[in-house]
């Protein structure tokens, strides 16, 4: 307790001191190979040995700024300080011995951790946060114990960011890339590659009713099921219970060995909160299901690509609500098992809807799929050939002659809306008028621009 206040007072004095020369940053300066413990670690020519003595002697708020090097330690922040490599983060490592590179502990509130190598131990994650931090630009290639994940944010890391980095296992065992049970976190333009899981979503002690986190513009490769036993078992983007997610613009595509799903979102029991997930323009190709959908839960779907998977969707005991999904080449689009909802709007479809189990509850509107009669989840309102610009190359735009355009649902969409490339929702499309009239939807994940 005396050490604190020691920590504290000297602190104070060395901030009133910077602020009297005009400086108001206390940042300290951390340099492997010329640094010492014992110097002020203000300036880079009196830096610090280790990351720990840069930390101590930050002030609350400022940044310890890394020299390229090797720091064998296990650093812990706090206080909103920020570590911020110099170099390149290929050049800075973080590789303790044993434990986590980095922990943020409960209760805390740090800074950034940008740049870095960042390598964790057996079962100790590279990055251990059970409170706020930014983890950004920063390398994750360690190996670590089965079902451990390189970040890893338990329940007190609530608006955890997690942003541009770059995950690789390089043993792909059973290892998970991030994994989350937080409240607000974000997840975004990360690339993931070669996980069982590379991010899980995973509110399983149904901590907080409002449970929510969005994942976007990741690109997630590589994702395998474990050598030697189990299949099924790996997945892109994993949901499991009570989670609101909002799943935007990811890539999911070459996985690796196995039976990989792109998106898992599970609910829980009956009583438990409801899983609720926004999807919207994901690509999603080249898994086994691309998106497993089941139990008690509600998904929306917006101007997503699901193409070239074994199943599109496979779901039970679900609601889904699609609009402007493209389906394409893929073994079967859509597998339903018993009391599913499927509300399916100005989407394209090519196979036939597998009714596998029983209360099946279909509305489709504005949509082409392979017929226009049967039972509801078979009357599609045309089949028309969807005329894409290349779909042996993988090129799913709608082609200037195609007779999906402006033939979705006319109702004007919400405002801002977007499709797959970012093109606004609705235009219009080469019509005998040509272009530049009234806007209307297109049927599919692309909006055609002239
Ligand atoms: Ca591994
Ligand atoms: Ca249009
Ligand atoms: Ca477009």
């Amino acid at each position: 307790m005396s050490r604190a206040r020691l920590v504290l007072s000297s602190a104070t004095v060395c901030g009133s001191l910077a602020l009297a020369s005009g400086a108001s940053a206390a940042d300290t300066y951390v340099n492997a190979a010329t640094g010492h413990d014992t110097a002020t670690c203000k300036t880079p020519a009196h830096a610090c040995k280790t990351i720990r003595a840069g930390v101590k002697k930050a002030g609350a708020a400022d940044t310890v700024h890394v020299a390229s090097g090797i720091y064998p330690e296990r650093v812990t922040l706090r206080a909103r300080k920020s570590l911020v490599a110099s170099g390149k983060a290929s050049a800075t490592t973080i590789a303790p011995g044993s434990g986590s590179a980095v922990t943020v502990p409960e209760g805390a509130n740090a800074g950034a951790i940008d740049g870095f190598t960042l390598r964790g131990v057996t079962s100790a994650p590279a990055v251990s946060l059970s409170g706020r931090a930014t983890i950004r630009r920063n390398v994750f290639d360690g190996d670590l114990s089965d079902y451990v994940a390189d970040v890893r944010i338990f329940p007190g890391g609530t608006h955890a960011r997690v942003l541009r980095n770059h995950l690789t296992d390089p043993d792909p065992d059973r290892q998970y890339g991030i994994h989350t049970s937080a409240d607000g976190v974000t997840i975004s333009k990360n690339r993931i590659d070669g996980f069982l899981s590379s991010v899980e979503v995973n509110n399983g002690s149904f901590q907080t009713p409002r449970f929510s986190t969005v994942i976007s513009r990741n690109t997630i490769t590589g994702a395998h099921d474990p050598p030697g036993g189990g299949s099924g078992l790996a997945h892109g983007i994993f949901v499991f219970v009570a989670a609101k997610v909002t799943i935007t613009r990811n890539r999911i595509v070459q996985p690796g060995a196995g039976l990989p799903t792109g998106i898992d979102v599970s609910g829980g029991l009956p009583d438990d909160p409801r899983t609720i997930a926004h999807l919207h323009a994901n690509r999603i190709i080249g898994m086994d299901h691309a998106l497993s959908l089941n139990g008690d839960i509600t998904v929306s779907l917006d101007s997503d690509l699901v193409a070239s998977n074994f199943t599109g969707i496979y779901t039970g005991q679900a609601t889904i609500n699609a609009t402007n999904v493209t389906f394409a080449d893929n073994s079967k689009d859509m597998e339903l098992f018993s009391d599913v909802t499927l509300r399916l709007d100005s989407s394209i479809v090519e196979d036939a809807i597998q009714e596998t189990g029983t209360n099946l509850t279909c509305v489709i509107t504005y949509s082409r799929g392979p017929t226009t009669s049967g039972d509801p989840c078979q009357t599609f309102q045309t089949s028309a050939d969807p005329g894409f610009v290349d779909a042996a190359l993988g090129d799913y735009h709608l082609a200037s002659g195609s007779a999906l355009i402006d033939k979705g649902n006319p109702t004007a969409p919400p405002s801002g809306s977007q499709d797959i490339d970012g093109d606004a929702r609705a235009l219009d499309g080469p019509d005998g008028g040509g272009c530049g009239g009234a806007p209307r939807r297109d049927i599919g994940a692309d909006e055609y621009r002239c």
